[in-house]
């Protein structure tokens, strides 16, 4: 992985637009999808505005031992993990106070480095350390602030099968970066997705640094898998509940949880089929089909070979198959 200048340490909080600017001249740059400009960064491509916020939080937040930081890469079912956590921590002895039904799951539990494109405030402060903070980020492991791996905070991170995921970008980036267009080639999208060149890129680095870590600390980071979501949701929900010391106690209260998060409920409530809590970005576009294996329908054998040539085997050389 290629490394790359350090951010100068006495610049630290407020970190100023000049300041990173000046120092990202330096670093590597590509055009993602003909569409938008990547930067690279200690191996990993950060989509336009992305970078001052991860310098911030990589300098400024300090971790509190009661904080839980969801982690994943892109399209790997953040919302529903953000849905399902907030409800493990937050409702579990409040099923009337039905936070999901009034906000998008994104409004709760903010991307620390995409906050500043949110569309109102938000009702947590993310540096704010007064209360135990539910957070998430798409910020790989090397990145993350030294407070969050050396405290006693959780992490859980999601991953979920590259060929799903990359059909997943693909709808996602061609509903807001090309509305009125063809779908972006898909061929040319599995090119630049078996090179790493999209944002928080590359896949099968982001994941197996997280995999690598969650296997030397189990009881720090929790290793989550879409597909075994989907096949054992009850079994997968007990067990992110029992790492985050919530284990459930009554019966009925998992599939309480399970309803409340389900696809088809939140892709139906008003919030979610209208507005926007992401800038630019329709909520409607955080839930599609949600299935395992949609791939099927778009790629040909020809692209399935070059993803699990590229991504499947260095993957499975960490011992991960997803
Ligand atoms: P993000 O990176 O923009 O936050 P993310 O939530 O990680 O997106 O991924 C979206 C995927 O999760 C979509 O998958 P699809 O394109 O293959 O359909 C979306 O449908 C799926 N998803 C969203 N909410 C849920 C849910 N409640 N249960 C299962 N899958 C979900």
């Amino acid at each position: 992985m290629m490394k790359s200048p350090n951010f100068p340490t006495q610049i630290i909080s407020p970190i100023e637009d000049n300041d990173v600017e000046k120092w990202s001249i330096g670093l590597p740059k590509a055009r993602f999808w003909d569409a938008m400009d990547i930067t690279q960064w200690e191996g990993f491509w950060f989509g336009p505005g992305l970078l001052k916020p991860a310098l911030t939080f990589r300098s400024s937040f300090e971790a509190r031992d009661d904080d839980v930081i969801l982690a994943s890469t892109m399209k790997t079912g953040t919302t529903w993990l953000k849905s399902l956590s907030l409800c493990i921590l937050k409702n579990h002895d409040d099923c009337k106070h039905d936070m999901l039904a009034t906000e998008n799951p994104h409004f709760h539990v903010p991307t620390i480095e995409s906050a500043l494109f949110s569309t109102k405030p938000l009702h947590v402060d993310i540096y704010d350390a007064s209360c135990p903070r539910l957070l998430h980020t798409h910020l790989p492991y090397a990145v993350l602030p030294d407070s969050v791996k050396e405290s006693d905070c959780k992490v859980v991170y999601l991953a979920r099968n590259p060929k799903d995921t990359l059909i997943s970008m693909w709808h996602f980036f061609n509903s807001f970066l090309r509305p009125d267009q063809e779908p972006f080639p898909l061929d040319k999208a599995v090119d630049c997705f078996c090179s790493g060149l999209h944002q928080y890129g590359p896949f099968s680095d982001h994941v197996a640094e997280y995999w690598l870590e969650s296997q030397k600390r189990p009881d720090k980071i929790l290793f989550v898998k879409y597909e075994e979501m989907k096949s054992d949701p009850k079994g997968q929900v007990s067990r992110i509940a029992e790492f985050l010391g919530r284990p459930f106690g009554e019966e009925g209260q998992v599939d309480d949880v399970l309803w409340r998060c389900s696809l088809e409920r939140l892709k139906n409530l008003e919030v979610n089929k209208n507005g926007s809590i992401l800038l630019n970005v329709p909520n409607t576009s955080f839930f599609r089909k949600g299935e395992v294996g949609d791939w099927k329908n778009y790629l040909t054998s020809e692209m399935e070979d070059r993803i699990d040539q590229t991504i499947g085997l260095k993957l499975e050389d960490f011992g991960l198959i997803l």
